[in-house]
């Protein structure tokens, strides 16, 4: 059912550890009902980067927690970010996930939130198992941002005089907050004391706003084939990500009016002409150095883990998260 290779073990101290996250995934799918064990396994068995997983479980490794707990929990994010994923596609009206149809274009937009509702509520049941309240408060508060982090983006859409600050504000929540609980709870389960869990979850605070950066510059430079979904949705649905903001700031009088109705309006017929103009103005190379300054702060969260083969790989996927292509 599910299809995942797991990276060589000698890039990746975590591939071990992975295939027994995914034994868990699958174990834990599971559910009475066949239609949600239909659409489960249609969007998780169609893989997926595990990057949260990965942080969970590189910060309890590189914290010295070898537990069983840790499978659990990076199963639990891996399902929290499936539901947030199975939401946003009906929300966006995406067509293309992880390189398939959607579940919302397969099975009808009802089925994906419901199944979403499943795969959250699961999430909740196997942290409940964990038996650990400090899991629950950081789960709790995450889940509870992210859904923010959407709202706020559904109030900015069609927006092109939205501030950077607030586009930033939005990526924090709906992305980054996550990747932040998963690096903070490997420190939670390592029993870490207070500050190295703040730094800890630094790192994922940065890493995840990097990698939301870095997606938003995607959809304008990527390839659909590689990304696995369609470039150019941010523009078809009116949103106002970095390459936009600031391609209006650089640009002439009449491209910023061009970018500005395509934003209002939400169209995908000006993707040509506006490529050529976040391309000239050097806009996606400013979002790519916003995303190179994120990471470079992740980085520096670092310094507060002993070294080790995991803190080595956690540096290694701040560098692959900015220059990805998938
Ligand atoms: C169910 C808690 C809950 C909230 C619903 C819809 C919604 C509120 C939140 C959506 C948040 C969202 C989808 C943010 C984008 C995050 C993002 C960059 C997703 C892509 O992550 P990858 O590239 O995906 O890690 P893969 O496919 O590799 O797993």
């Amino acid at each position: 059912m599910l299809d995942v290779t797991p990276p060589s073990s000698e890039a990746d101290p975590t591939a071990t550890a992975l295939c027994r996250v995914d034994a868990v995934i699958r174990e834990r799918l599971s559910s009475r009902v066949a239609l949600i064990d239909q659409i489960a396994a249609y969007i998780v068995g169609a893989g997926g980067k595990r990057i949260r997983p990965r942080l969970v479980l590189l910060f309890s490794e590189a914290l010295g927690f070898e537990g069983p707990e840790r499978y659990e929990l990076a199963a639990i994010v891996e399902f929290i970010h499936t539901a947030t994923l199975l939401h946003d596609d009906v929300v966006d009206e995406s067509a293309l996930r992880r390189g398939r149809a959607t579940s919302n274009a397969m099975f009808g937009n009802a089925a994906s939130v419901l199944v979403g509702d499943f795969l959250y509520s699961r999430a909740f049941q196997m942290m409940v198992s964990v038996n650990r309240m400090r899991v629950l408060d950081v789960l709790a508060d995450a889940t509870n941002v992210i859904a923010e982090g959407e709202v706020l983006q559904l109030m900015n859409m069609h927006d092109p005089d939205l501030a950077v600050h607030d586009y930033l504000q939005v990526i924090r929540y709906k992305t980054a907050k996550l990747f932040e609980a998963s690096a903070r709870l490997g420190a939670v389960l390592a029993g870490a004391d207070a500050a190295l869990e703040e730094s800890c979850a630094d790192f994922g605070r940065s890493l995840g706003t990097a990698f939301q950066l870095v997606d938003d510059l995607l959809d304008y430079e990527g390839n659909s084939e590689e990304l696995g979904k369609n470039v150019g949705d941010d523009l078809r649905e009116g949103k106002p990500t970095l390459p936009l903001l600031l391609a209006m700031e650089r640009s002439t009088e009449p491209e910023r009016a061009l970018i500005r109705h395509a934003i209002e309006q939400g169209e995908l017929q000006k993707l040509p002409e506006i490529l050529v103009i976040v391309r000239r103005t050097g806009a996606l190379d400013a979002t790519r150095a916003a995303a190179r300054a994120e990471a470079d702060k992740a980085q520096m969260a670092l310094r507060a883990l002993p070294e080790s083969a995991a803190r080595e790989a956690l540096l290694e996927l701040c560098v692959r998260s900015v220059h990805r292509s998938s």
